[in-house]
């Protein structure tokens, strides 16, 4: 592949385990303030973005390309709740979907079939991610602060389970 579309592939992975650390920090959080079900979701959703990293590396690796690690930026945020967590997150992943575009974009205008192909696999889960993320905000809207409903949801979270994705099983 051409080097505009290897830095921008790297760049992407930095992303994705940037929303790792992002997701971590989240995680620790909500577990600060006795949130297990939101402390699992966020958990589970930091597994996935590691994943999503991993797809990209093996996929340059696969692509005789060269992978260039860049360091990861610590999350420096100060959360204050769960509806403030989740704002945080969907507007995280407006950004996320808006470099996955790139990454089209990108593939397409170099004539870069292969990543074009490659990269609507991320098209379709940041769709998912939105719509997952915009389930919780609108749950979250509805029941304001009472403190029961926030309890079920709580709960509620605790059911997400990971389920690993890699580069062979996205093909
Ligand atoms: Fe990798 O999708 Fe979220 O950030």
């Amino acid at each position: 592949m051409n080097t505009k579309v290897e830095d921008i592939l790297n760049a992407q992975i930095n992303k994705e385990f940037y929303s790792a650390y992002l997701y971590l920090a989240m995680s620790a959080y909500f577990d600060s303030i006795g949130l297990k079900g939101f402390s699992n979701w966020t958990k589970v959703q930091a597994k996935e973005e590691m994943d999503h990293g991993m797809i990209i590396f093996d996929y340059i690796i696969a692509r005789d390309s060269k992978v260039n690690l860049q360091t990861i930026e610590a999350p420096d945020i100060v959360f204050d709740g769960p509806l403030n967590v989740f704002e945080m997150i969907l507007s995280h992943e407006k950004e996320v979907t808006e470099s996955i575009e790139s990454v089209a974009n990108l593939s397409e205008d170099e004539c870069d079939k292969a990543t074009r192909c490659f990269i609507d696999w991320y098209i379709g889960e940041q769709v998912e991610e939105e719509a997952g993320t915009l389930e919780v905000i609108k749950k979250l809207k509805m029941f304001g602060t009472e403190c029961s409903m926030l309890y079920h949801l709580d709960k509620e979270l605790t059911q997400r389970q990971y389920k690993s994705h890699n580069y062979h099983s996205i093909g």
